[in-house]
């Protein structure tokens, strides 16, 4: 790391999902105190930062994504007490903390949107989109609303409110109200509650959505209908995602909460780090957006990645991933940010399990297709995020009924679309491929009941792999995922070129093979991964590389010739070598 280098860039940082992590008290639900006595396992790991989902008060409608007051914490979580514990026990460890904050909406039960509803003459009611019914239509009945949108849930966007006599904005559930960034009230409200985080302690920000937050609204008000889409086909509503994604006053409000929030020092005199979560950013805005030059954020999550196997249909459409695709776009990624930086990521809790995903999750290959799927991603140049149970090659689960799920996504999706005629199995297999309760399931730690997670009963049934698959097997098992993660972080630690070196695709269209090089100065690091569950064969002269020192490898040394590689199924090896200088 060059001396001029914010730390962000050689850390790793590890998301907390509080619900499904450690429960400290039996409720069945993890909480705070659950997850202080964790601790140890992040230190182990190596990571530097702990991102927090939220623990603020909510009604739990999307589990914490709903907030109803931005400077507490909520009782299934534990207290303001506790957090302020955390962020001590984290900080004495020699790692940082980063909140999730949610400011593109709020819950309903925010006292801001009790204002807001409370009259069309009330002093907040400009704080969210209020908009009368469409004109010629009659509110609350089908087709009366101010647009056609249909929201991340399912359903029209746009709530009846029939006491004040106009609908309301949500593009997530009826519970999340999105906030008028218009207004300059909220955006001073934003800005306050963030520094007064960040006086607390905290060490950085997530920005749930935040390229949601600016709407493509009329000079006259009122807001763009939206366009056909085959995936809504028979739903009666339109995709409006042009009208309030990337909006037009994005940047410009991006930069001023830099202005006003992160440029200044944290608490200890540190660098803040913030990241934010884009649902449909581009490549030329993300480089905008984390450019030093013009600050605004430090990283942006891309979907596009993790939208290459969604069909015509969207995500519930899934269909095969093809490697060379997703080397193409990772790679235009890493040599497309120009000054900016990645956030490298294949898991969160909303995504499915990464080796159920794109690996092979069958007792023959979960092991090495996990060990090398984590390979790949650490390896690149950015920022690598780490979400529970990635760690430990955690798969998805597939239930059978749709009463074993509890995410709303999923729970409304799966009414909509058999309401549309749908065959349950079909929509079933999709939900247990790609819905957002695999990554929910609790972190299995040890082989106790539940995988020791709770001393209860757990809000959402562990993967029923736990007796075999969890933390204290890992810890004890030199060859398991887990080690492998803890030595992938230890390379970002150790090696400069995994932090700093420049990055180049080789073989983009071999089917099998995913082949890198990371160059800074005299320093090669060649990354070559076996993507597949059959043997895979390489020339030696296609990497260039005659000698050099194996850093990490996912099988022992096989016997090679000087010619032909031959990588088992989901083998990887990471060599570093040193190229003849250049003048
Ligand atoms: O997610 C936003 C998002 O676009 C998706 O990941 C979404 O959750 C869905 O899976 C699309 O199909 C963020 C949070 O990460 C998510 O948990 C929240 O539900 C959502 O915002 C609303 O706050």
């Amino acid at each position: 790391m060059t001396e001029s280098q914010p730390w962000w860039r050689s850390a790793v940082v590890y998301q907390v999902y509080p619900r499904s992590f450690a429960d400290s008290d039996g409720d069945g639900i993890g909480d705070l105190r659950g997850l202080i006595g964790r601790l140890d396992h992040l230190e182990r790991l190596g990571v530097d930062v702990l991102w927090l989902s939220p623990v603020y008060p909510s009604p739990q409608d999307d589990n914490g994504y709903d907030i109803s007051d931005y400077r507490d914490v909520d009782p299934v979580f534990g207290t303001l007490a506790d957090l302020d514990e955390l962020i001590e026990a984290v900080h004495a460890r020699g790692m940082r903390l980063m909140l999730d904050v949610v400011v593109n909406h709020t819950s309903d039960e925010h006292p801001w949107f009790a204002d807001s509803r409370a009259s069309r003459e009330s002093v907040k009611r400009d704080w969210y989109w209020w908009r009368p019914p469409r004109p010629g239509h009659v509110g609350g009945e089908p087709g009366a609303e101010p647009t056609d949108w249909h929201g991340f849930f399912s359903g029209p966007v746009w709530e009846w409110d029939e006491a004040s006599g106009e609908y309301y904005l949500h593009l997530f559930s009826a519970k999340q109200p999105d906030l008028n960034w218009e207004n300059p009230q909220v955006r001073a409200a934003v800005q306050e509650m963030l520094r007064w985080w960040a006086d607390r302690g905290v060490d950085g920000f997530r920005l749930d959505v935040i390229n949601l937050i600016s709407k493509a609204v009329r000079p006259d008000g009122t807001l763009p209908d939206g366009v056909d889409s085959p995936a809504l086909a028979g739903t009666g509503l339109a995709d409006g995602s042009a009208h309030y994604t990337n909006g037009p006053r994005l940047e410009e409000f991006l930069g001023e909460l830099h202005r006003e929030v992160f440029a200044a020092p944290t608490a200890r005199g540190d660098v803040l780090v913030t990241v934010g979560e884009m649902p449909g950013v581009t490549l030329p805005l993300a480089r905008s957006i984390t450019d030093p030059g013009t600050p605004q954020l430090d990283m942006v999550f891309t979907f596009e990645h993790v939208s290459l196997d969604h069909g015509p249909g969207g995500k519930w459409d899934p269909r095969p991933l093809t490697l060379p695709a997703l080397k193409a776009n990772l790679a235009a990624w890493q040599t497309g940010l120009g000054d900016g930086w990645n956030a490298l990521y294949w898991n969160n809790h909303d995504q499915p399990r990464i080796v159920s995903r794109w690996g092979d999750d069958s007792p023959e290959h979960r092991v090495a297709s996990a060990k090398t799927l984590g390979t790949v991603l650490h390896l690149m140049r950015g920022t690598p995020f780490v979400y529970q149970g990635e760690e430990l090659g955690l798969t998805n689960v597939s239930w059978t009924g749709i009463e074993d799920y509890r995410d709303l996504e999923t729970l409304n999706h799966y009414r909509q679309a058999v309401r549309a005629g749908a065959d349950p199995a079909d929509v079933l297999a999709a939900v247990s491929a790609m819905g957002r309760d695999n990554a929910r399931t609790p972190m299995p730690w040890s082989d106790a009941p539940h995988g020791g997670f709770t001393a209860g009963t757990p809000w959402l049934p562990a993967n029923p792999a736990y007796p075999e698959l969890n933390a204290a097997v890992a810890w004890a098992d030199p060859r398991s995922v887990l080690h492998h993660y803890r030595r992938l972080i230890e390379l970002r630690h150790t090696q400069p070129v995994v932090v700093d070196g420049d990055f180049e695709l080789l073989l983009p269209d071999h089917e099998q093979l995913m082949v890198y090089r990371r160059t800074l100065g005299t320093q090669v690091l060649t990354v070559v991964a076996n993507m597949s569950s059959a043997p895979a064969s390489l020339d030696r002269t296609d990497l260039g590389i005659t000698n050099g020192q194996v850093l990490l490898a996912t099988h022992p040394p096989a016997p090679d010739d000087a010619g032909d590689v031959l990588l088992r199924p989901w083998e990887s090896r990471v060599v570093l070598s040193t190229s003849a200088l250049t003048p």
